[in-house]
């Protein structure tokens, strides 16, 4: 194994999760460009997707020898990502990627293309460097010349102008746990100085929105000169980027922004206020602070009528809440701060009792490795495995929910012969966990279920009579996304009205940074739910966050109840549920909303 061997490495290459990822994610498509085999192309999207998600540096695991401990990273990747850190390159990649033109893996990053049309972008219109590829070929769009190209007409032309500016506008946003973890190692840095009394994250990362522009953190400090001087030399910092008397920013190594804000604790509850945002929420709250004659502001509340206006006359706050109970409401949670109505609540003291991760009670969404032949991606771990990783998840249930096997390489008979075996070990493991299971101690169910890809037309993927073996079916759509909204909302209905099918899984298709989700007719969808008793997924994986929580918010006021899955592949990621319910809390989702924080009975009820 290689991690004996690099136990205590140092590497002088600074290689962030985020180039890994791009580096992998540029190997899979070039395999695509080259026709290589499917699950090799798929292993390193997988991997890709696993880095960029990961909270921990691939860095640090790589020093300490722990590459093998991330999902989705094999042997030989493993070694790979070793030889980067080693010597700075992969040969095999080199390999690999030397007779491809460097702007494809420009136009890849465009919302819409894919690497084999970025291929024929590039060979056409003779676009090699990476240098001004992307404003060469909007030139090009821009002059007509793409629909010329054979398969690509007016419409596509449209397409990539459109995915173009989207790329401009969505800029590098960090997604969340990575975003926490570099996050919380500041703070722990800060508060080894005595120097600093308090410290916290607000922006985006306190109302824990999916993705991340730039970390902000507050401080208290009776020295804030010398608190800052402390900030401006953490060890990662790359570039000092301003340092005043009350704030600074830096760069850390990933070119990620660090605001810093000090002060006095007096002030502490207004800073919190004021810089945990949104923007939104905040320009609402002053307009009705406005209406009351007072005037908000990062050190407190001031009285306007009072011209003789010095910081003196504001009125401070140590505590955040007492800031907004000054206003006539009551103390709004971080991840409701987005002005979507919270503030109307806050004012009637009426604001929703938000769901926690400790009343989620199951996962009803796990892929384990049972051997669905020839099905993609399948799970790394087995079910006993996933199951012991559930009881100390202190779960109620769990469902496994495989893909199901695949229907251009099975006979409808094999398929259901799967589907047997597979209800076959469930019914086992249930009976011998029941058997095991001491008096007095937390009972573990286990749902048969699958992950069924719902066709173009809106078929499943799978004969009934394998449906009927199964206690409840998950539909999820992964391939064919170009249809209108109309077109794919009928397929979704046509789908989710199949009596075995219970839960709609990622419900958007959307990836964060890479791809926006298929649009849907959502009152079609909501109101479908709600009469049918079929549930729309959060899907807790950090790309995903899917339902978006604009979403979640929609559909829980159309009375429609959710699920928080992980459509975990590793053991490891049946931990990402507290994404799935930082998510449903950013859409307001209280217990009520979200069935798997029901009994295994009660559940059982809504499923079976
Ligand atoms: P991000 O960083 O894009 O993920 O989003 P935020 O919400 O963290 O935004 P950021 O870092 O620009 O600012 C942090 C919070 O500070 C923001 O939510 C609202 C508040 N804030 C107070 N004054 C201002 C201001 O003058 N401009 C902006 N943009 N925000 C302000
Ligand atoms: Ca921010
Ligand atoms: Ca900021
Ligand atoms: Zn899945």
């Amino acid at each position: 194994m290689i991690s004996d061997k690099i136990d205590l490495m140092k590497s002088k290459f600074n290689f962030t999760n985020k180039e890994i990822s791009e580096l992998l994610e540029n190997i899979a498509a070039a395999y695509i460009v080259k026709n290589e085999d499917r699950f090799r192309i798929m292993a390193y999207e997988k991997a890709a997707g696993t880095i960029n998600a990961s909270a921990v540096d691939i860095k640090e695991l790589w020093e300490q020898g722990k590459l093998d401990s991330l999902p989705g990273i094999g042997k030989k990747l493993a070694q790979y990502i070793d030889e980067l850190f080693r010597s700075g390159k992969v040969k095999h990649f080199e390999q690999v990627l030397k007779d491809l033109p460097k702007a494809l893996f420009e136009f890849m990053k465009i919302p819409g293309i894919g690497p084999k049309n970025a291929y024929k972008l590039c060979l056409k219109l003779k676009i090699n460097d990476k240098k001004d590829s992307i404003e060469r070929l909007k030139k090009a769009a821009e002059l007509g010349k793409i629909r010329t190209i054979e398969g690509f007409g007016e419409k596509s032309e449209q397409e990539i102008l459109q995915g173009i500016e989207e790329l401009g506008r969505r800029g590098k946003r960090l997604l969340l746990p990575y975003a926490l973890n570099i996050a919380q190692k500041v703070l722990s840095y800060l508060k080894k100085s005595s120097l600093i009394k308090k410290a916290e994250i607000l922006g985006s990362l306190r109302r824990k929105a999916g993705t991340i522009g730039d970390i902000d953190i507050a401080i208290v400090s009776n020295k804030p000169e010398e608190a800052i001087k402390w900030f401006i030399n953490y060890p990662h910092k790359i570039r000092l980027l301003e340092a005043g008397l009350t704030k600074a920013s830096i760069l850390i190594f990933d070119e990620q922004q660090i605001d810093l804000r000090v002060v006095e604790n007096e002030a502490y509850g207004s800073l919190l206020q004021h810089f945990t945002g949104s923007k939104n929420h905040n320009i609402h709250l002053r307009e009705i602070a406005l209406k009351k004659g007072l005037s908000l502001s990062e050190y407190g509340i001031r009285k306007i009528k009072d011209i003789r206006y010095k910081i003196k006359d504001t009125i401070q706050f140590a505590e955040e809440k007492k800031f907004y109970n000054y206003l006539g409401m009551e103390w709004i949670m971080p991840e409701l701060r987005e002005d979507r109505g919270e503030i109307e609540l806050a004012l009637q003291n009426k604001l929703p009792k938000l769901v926690e991760l400790k009343d989620i009670k199951g996962d009803l969404h796990l892929h384990s490795n049972f051997n669905i032949e020839s099905s993609h991606d399948v799970g790394e771990n087995s079910m006993e495995e996933m199951i012991n990783k559930a009881r100390l998840l202190n779960y109620n249930y769990i469902a496994f929910s495989e893909h199901n096997p695949s229907i251009s390489q099975h006979s409808e008979k094999e398929i259901i012969d799967i589907i047997k075996r597979k209800k076959n070990v469930i019914d086992k493991l249930n009976y011998s966990i029941k058997n095991k299971t001491k008096k007095g101690t937390q009972k573990l169910f286990i749902f048969n279920s699958l992950e069924i890809d719902i066709r173009p037309d809106g078929r499943l993927a799978v004969p009934n009579k394998a449906l009927a073996e199964l206690d409840f079916g998950i539909a999820s759509i992964h391939s064919s996304f170009k249809m209108s909204a109309e077109e794919i909302t009928k397929r979704v209905l046509t789908a989710m009205a199949y009596p075995k099918i219970k839960i709609l899984a990622h419900p958007t298709g959307r990836l964060l940074n890479k791809r926006e989700g298929y649009e849907l007719n959502w009152d079609k969808i909501f109101d479908f739910c709600k009469k049918n008793n079929k549930f729309l997924e959060i899907n807790a994986y950090p790309q995903r966050l899917d339902l978006p929580d604009e979403l979640v918010l929609e559909a829980i006021k159309n009375g429609v109840k959710l699920v928080i899955n992980t459509d975990s592949h590793h053991l490891k990621e049946m931990e990402l549920m507290k994404y799935g319910v930082f998510n449903g809390r950013r859409g307001w989702a209280k217990q009520d909303d979200i069935i798997n924080t029901l009994s295994y009975n009660e559940i059982r009820k809504l499923l079976i």
